[in-house]
């Protein structure tokens, strides 16, 4: 199996490149900020109590995301892998994440982390929050606030994947196809 950790703040083309990766690795897609924007959409009790935090930039608790893809784990069983994107997100969840993993005799094959910085990150954003209806792309303080979760909650989580020799650092500034072609450069020397 082919498990990748798609890694990086927000705007760091987590999303935009996964798309990718799925297209030429067949991989099934985990985005745990898109699980929990449909349910949101679908107006569920679990949608109304994340919508109140994403709204502000803060992280979902550890419980409901892990509780999200360990569903989705259940539900893709035949999948030759997995990318997590958007996800884990805290050190707990890296945890949740490998003892999920263990209970299917399965493990992160890499972790793949974008790296942009912070003025790139707001430029990128604010020009998504335009025309995406994303409340916590439109306002520069809230994107503010989702780098400062980052660096205090998520940012550790490459610690974790470092201590297992799984960690690899991608320059994200450049063009999609360009970035494009050192990820899968990278997955290819696996
Ligand atoms: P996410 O949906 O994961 O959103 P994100 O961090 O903004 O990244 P995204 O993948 O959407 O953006 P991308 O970088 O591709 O999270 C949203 C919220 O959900 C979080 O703040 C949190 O509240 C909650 N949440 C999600 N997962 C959670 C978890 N595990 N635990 C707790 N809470 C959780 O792209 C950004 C923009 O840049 C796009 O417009 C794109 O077109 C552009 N772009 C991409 N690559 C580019 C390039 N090379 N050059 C120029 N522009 C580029």
């Amino acid at each position: 199996m082919l498990n990748i950790v798609l890694f990086g703040p927000p705007g760091a083309g987590k999303g935009t490149q996964s798309e990718n990766i799925i297209a030429k690795y067949q991989l099934v897609h985990l985005s745990t900020g898109d699980i929990l924007r449909s349910e949101i959409a679908n107006g569920t009790e679990l949608g109304r109590e994340a919508k109140k935090l994403m709204d502000q930039g803060l992280l979902v608790p550890d419980e409901v995301v892990i509780g999200m893809i360990s569903n989705k784990l259940d539900a893709n069983k035949d999948a030759k892998g997995f990318i997590f994107d958007g996800f884990p997100r805290t050190v707990a969840q890296a945890e949740a994440l490998d003892t999920l993993l263990a209970s299917k005799d399965a493990s992160i094959s890499m972790m793949i982390a974008l790296e942009v910085d912070n003025e790139e990150l707001m430029k990128r954003l604010l020009l998504r929050g335009k025309d995406s209806g994303r409340p916590d792309d439109a306002n520069p303080d809230i994107i503010r606030k989702r780098i400062e979760e980052y660096n205090n909650k998520t940012a550790p989580v490459a610690n974790f994947y470092k201590a297992q020799e799984k960690f690899k650092s991608i320059h994200g500034i450049g063009s999609i196809e360009e970035i494009f072609g050192k990820i899968s450069g990278t997955i290819d020397a696996r």
